[in-house]
Formats: structure tokens, sequence, C-alpha cells
């Protein structure tokens, strides 16, 4: 019985830039530089390889991408275009496994243990999916194999762009454990800064950390981190299919101090709701129903919603229907002697994907620029983290949870700021 799993990691090479090449052939050989809405401070989005000659890359301001390469094209981005060809990727992806996962807007896992062999194995069956998407395509595609998704993504990163590389058990004391250990999947800047003190540099350093030290430093991701150091990963791909799709979307916070703070407490809900909405956007999502919950000091809850004429998972849409509800039941004396406790917002509702699309399609041209900066937005943060992009409203305040803030006004690139670190309870 076979019981080693064959995953695959499938990356496109400078995936924004390459569609915009593809629609423009005239772009074909120059720095190309894909940005958000260009009103607005912005950041690079994605460079295509001509462009990182010049030292830009993702997150660059576009006034140095500017300096760095005078001569490079800048291309506001259009996320339609590159959803599209997303979705038509993973197509041809589901031509080599049933299993296949979409992992990011340009990044899919496949498990082809089951099928590798109809491909000629699976290095053949990486070269055939590649051949594939470029003739299909016109793009290119970097492809990661091993025996799990640790491993395939690691190895899909050597060779870019372009690339085909396989990693299996074999390779893991020797070319794994080589590798710095920021190429380890999941591994951010400051988990890397901490761990320096620990002299670690490669990912052969951090397998010979104790597992209890990793605990102790980093809680229970510590063990993973323990775990995919030694190339062990055991989580499975999951086909989207197999993901029943939510009710509703929501999140609910309690508060470090109770409070009637109205100002406190509408940014509270704006945290909340960028929460919502990232988390409905990640989903393909969108609802016509915002509830709030509001709980006061003594427990007593209330629960009150509105029903909206669309679809909606932006943040400040869901963020205005919940304030239209908080101001609603504070007029009619709600909470306004009475201590707030925890506050929650949650999107029901929920259209299937393309059924709630009417926004997308009839609004003009500000929301187009909207929805380019909301997915590069949705992208930085999916690559960086949570942290590095916040409103501006929640920059600074005690009571704007980190981990719940969002930045909307501008894609600006505000790496390591945001709002300060919460202490105390644990929602
Ligand atoms: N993206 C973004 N903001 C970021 C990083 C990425 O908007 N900070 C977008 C643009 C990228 C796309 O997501 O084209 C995919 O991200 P990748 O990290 O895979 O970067 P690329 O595909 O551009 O480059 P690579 O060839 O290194 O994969
Ligand atoms: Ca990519």
């Amino acid at each position: 019985m076979q019981t080693e799993r064959i995953i695959l990691h499938v990356d496109m090479d400078a995936f924004f830039a390459s569609v915009e090449e593809l629609c423009d052939p005239s772009l074909r050989g120059k720095p190309v530089m894909v940005t958000g809405n260009r009103d607005t401070r912005t950041v690079v989005a994605a460079a295509n390889y001509e462009a990182r000659k010049y030292g830009v890359k993702a997150g660059t301001p576009l006034g140095i991408a500017k300096v760095c390469c005078p001569r490079g094209v800048f291309i506001e981005g259009d996320p339609e275009k590159y959803v599209y060809a997303s979705l038509r990727m993973n197509d041809v992806c589901r031509e080599f496994s049933p299993v296949v996962e979409r992992y990011s807007i340009d990044e899919s896992f496949l498990d082809i243990t089951g099928t590798a062999k109809f491909f000629g194995g699976p290095l053949e069956t990486g070269r055939r999916l590649k051949q594939r998407i470029r003739d299909e395509f016109g793009l290119t595609v970097s492809v990661g194999i091993g025996p799990n998704k640790i491993l395939a993504k690691t190895a899909s990163k050597l060779e870019k762009p372009d690339g085909l590389t396989m990693l299996s058990e074999a390779d893991i004391p020797t070319r794994f454990h080589a590798l710095p250990v920021d190429k380890l999947f999941g591994i951010g800047d400051r988990t890397v800064e901490k761990l320096r003190v620990l002299g670690v540099e490669t990912i052969g350093d951090l397998a010979a950390v104790p597992p209890e030290v990793l605990e102790k430093m980093f809680g229970v991701v510590g063990l993973l981190i323990h775990e995919a150091a030694n190339g062990r990963d055991a989580s499975p791909v999951v086909p989207e299919a197999e993901t029943p799709p939510p009710k509703s979307v929501g999140n609910s916070y309690t508060l470090l101090r109770d409070s009637n703070d109205a100002d406190h407490l509408l940014r509270v809900l704006l945290g909340l709701s960028a929460k919502v909405g990232r988390r409905l956007r990640e989903g393909g999502h969108r609802g016509r129903t915002v509830t709030v919950t509001i709980r006061f000091y003594d427990f007593t809850t209330i629960t009150r919603s509105k029903t909206l004429s669309g679809h909606i998972d932006r943040d400040q849409q869901i963020y205005e229907a919940a304030r239209d509800i908080f101001i609603r039941e504070r007029g009619r004396g709600a909470g306004r002697r009475v201590p707030v406790r925890l506050l929650g917002v949650s999107v029901s509702g929920l259209a299937v994907e393309g059924a709630g699309s009417q926004l997308w399609l009839l609004d003009g041209r500000y929301w187009r620029k909207y929805d380019g900066m909301v997915a590069a937005a949705d992208c930085i943060r999916n690559r960086y983290g949570e942290r590095v992009l916040t409103w501006a409203r929640l920059i600074g305040r005690d009571e704007a949870p980190q981990e719940l803030s969002h930045k909307i006004s501008g894609l600006s690139w505000e790496r390591g700021t945001g709002a300060r670190k919460r202490e105390g309870r644990k929602r």
C-alpha cells in the first residue's frame, strides 16, 4: 500500500505583471510594475523579473520604484483580470488531479498521489502542467513537488521563475536543511528575528532546536514550526468543494474594559467589520444582512440586523451598516449609559459566487479602483501578515485590536505599523 503522498505546488511567476504582459504584448521585455490606485500613495504589488533587476519588489513605494527604474512601465492593477486568470489556471490544474486547493490568487496545491502515474510520474506531471499553462495562457509558473505541502511549497520557490523542483524525504537533511530559515513556509520576518537570537540561520539550525524551546517562545505554533523545520506536515490538500459554504461570517470582541464611549465603540466596530470583510473576500462570499451584537456589562445582549438592497463584501460597506445599527440602537437608549462589554459584527444572507456580483459589474470607476486596492491590500496581508496594513483611524488606539485592523483608505505600505499591541485578556 502506498502511504507517501505526492503534493505539487504551483505558483505563477510575477503574476499580476505577467497577466498585464499577456494583455499587452508590447510590454514584453520591459520592466513592468503593477500598482494600486495611483491617485493615492501606493506601492508596487507586482514587479516582473525585468523590474526586479532594478531592485523593485512587491511593497516598494511607487515613488521609490520610479527612482530605481525610471524607464519602467507602471500599470494600475485590474483585479478582475487576475481573478479570471487565476480561475482559468485552476481549471488547468484540475486536469491533473481532482484534489486541488486554491491557496492564493496565484498558487494552488494539487495532491497527485493517485494521478501522477497517468502523466509519467511526479516530475513529468509538473512538466506537463507547466506546458499546459504556457500553451493555454502564455504564462510561466514555478512548480514544486514534495511528500507534503511544506516541502512542495518550499521547492517551488527554489528555481523561480519557470522552475520545476522536487524535494523528497531524502533531501530533508541536505538541500532542505541547508536553506536560509526565511525560506521555510510560514516563517515571517519577526519569527526570523527572534530565531536569530538563538543563532538560527538555516532551516537545519531550526530543526535542531528542541521543540520545548520553540513552544516556550511561540506557544503551540512553536511545535508546528519544529515539525515544519523537520520537513513534516500532515495537512491535507483540501479541494474547495469539500469546504461547506458558511451561512454567515462574523466576529466578536470583548473589550479590554467595559465602555460606553461611542467613538471608542465605533472604532471597535470598524476593526470587526474589517475582519469580517476580509474573511468574506477570502471565501469569495458577499452577504446582504449585517448584524450587530451588543453585550452589556451585565451580560444582557441585544442583536440587531439590517438587510441591504445588494450583496456586499467590503470593510467600509459592512462598517457603514454596523455603524447605522449601532447609532440607531443608541438613539433608542441602548448602551448610552450602560457600559458595553462585547461587540460583534456578522454578515449573513450570503450569495453564491457570481450571484452577488452586481456591485462589481455595475459600479463605476471609483469602485473598480477600490476593488483593486482592496484586492491588493488583501494580497499584501496574505503575504506579510494582518498587521502591515491598517485603517488610519485604528492606528495607535489601544482598543483597536491590531489583528482586526485593515487599511482601506489608499493602499499605503505601512510595514510594522498598526495599532498598539493589545495586552490583557484574550477575545
Ligand atoms: N501581491 C500583492 N501585494 C503583495 C504581494 C503580492 O498585491 N505584497 C499580488 C501581486 C502578485 C500576486 O499577488 O503578482 C502573487 O504574489 P506572489 O507573492 O506570488 O508574487 P508574484 O507572483 O508577483 O511573484 P513570484 O514570481 O515571486 O511568485
Ligand atoms: Ca507568484
